[in-house]
């Protein structure tokens, strides 16, 4: 057996357990726990989702040692605090699409569980927090935020966070300063924003962990590909959670949570002095 002394490295400390208890953590702090679902509802729901499972047993002649491996997982998943990453992962692509089927602003996409609230304020200018000498393609990130009447929003707020170069997010992975890659900026009078960073890198489940178990039992892969997150929002208009992405990331059409559209592809350019990129990206929102 090998001993790994001085454990200090992101890579060595990032395990799907500590990643899977912030995000847990993170989810009870933040988010309300009651939906004031009528019970007849309540009983529709589970009715049905419960009947979707029967169907599949018996459909595939499912055994006790299936049944029980499927128990073992669930404990596990709830052991690695890693139901905010499965739920998001799996299933919250479909919440998305139902709750913003009527919006005629941007496309939103899936929030995830990496969010913080809170993050540190900028003006419509200004460089994300990052370490020195933090790797990656230096990238700007500019646009505008408007109506749906095509108004440019002065002071609305953009709020965006991303993983580092090696797909490690602020607060989720030990060793990065707290709002590493994380900020948020208030857009000028003409709704206008830019915001000095770095390209993210493609981003991997955790392999360690029970969502990363089932990937490999099912012999599925864990990339999603590269991504910004953000939130959207000014007063009066609906808020808008979206991801931007890449092309040319090999994972852009098959994306393990299914949350890439073909509105959020990017167009990043060169800069003239060759170093990194600069992208734009415009954002309407929708009267609330
Ligand atoms: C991520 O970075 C992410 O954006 C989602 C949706 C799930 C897991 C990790
Ligand atoms: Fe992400």
């Amino acid at each position: 057996m090998t001993t790994v002394e001085n454990a200090t490295t992101v890579e060595d400390t990032a395990t799907a357990a500590a990643t899977g208890a912030s995000a847990t953590e993170r989810f009870r702090t933040d988010k309300t726990l009651a939906a004031d679902t009528p019970p007849e509802r309540v009983s529709l729901l589970a009715r049905e989702v419960l009947e979707a499972v029967h169907a599949t047993i018996r459909k595939h002649d499912v055994t006790y040692a299936e049944y029980d491996a499927l128990k073992a997982w669930l404990i596990q998943v709830g052991v690695d605090g890693e139901w905010p990453l499965f739920l998001d992962v799996f299933v919250e692509h479909v919440v998305e699409e139902v709750a913003n089927a009527r919006r005629e602003g941007s496309k939103g996409t899936i929030e995830g569980p990496f969010y913080a609230p809170g993050a540190p304020e900028f003006g419509a200018e200004g460089t994300l927090p990052m370490r020195d000498g933090e790797p990656g393609t230096p990238m700007t990130f500019h646009g505008q935020v408007r109506s749906v009447a095509g108004v440019p929003i002065a002071r609305s707020t953009v709020d965006i966070w991303h993983c580092d170069d090696e797909g490690f997010y602020a607060q989720f992975a030990p060793g990065i300063p707290e709002w590493n890659l994380r900020g948020r900026f208030t857009t000028d009078d003409e709704g206008r924003f830019t915001i000095h960073t770095i390209q993210p890198a493609p981003y991997q489940i955790p392999t360690d962990g029970s969502t990363g178990a089932l990937i490999r039992a099912a012999d599925w892969h864990a990339w999603r590909p590269a991504h910004l997150h953000l939130k959207v929002s000014a007063p009066e208009h609906m808020l808008i959670t979206t991801q931007l992405y890449f092309p040319g990331d090999p994972h852009n059409d098959d994306d393990i949570a299914a949350a890439v559209k073909p509105e959020l592809m990017l167009d990043p350019r060169p800069t003239a002095d060759g170093t990194g990129v600069d992208v734009e990206y415009d954002f309407v929102l929708d009267p609330a």
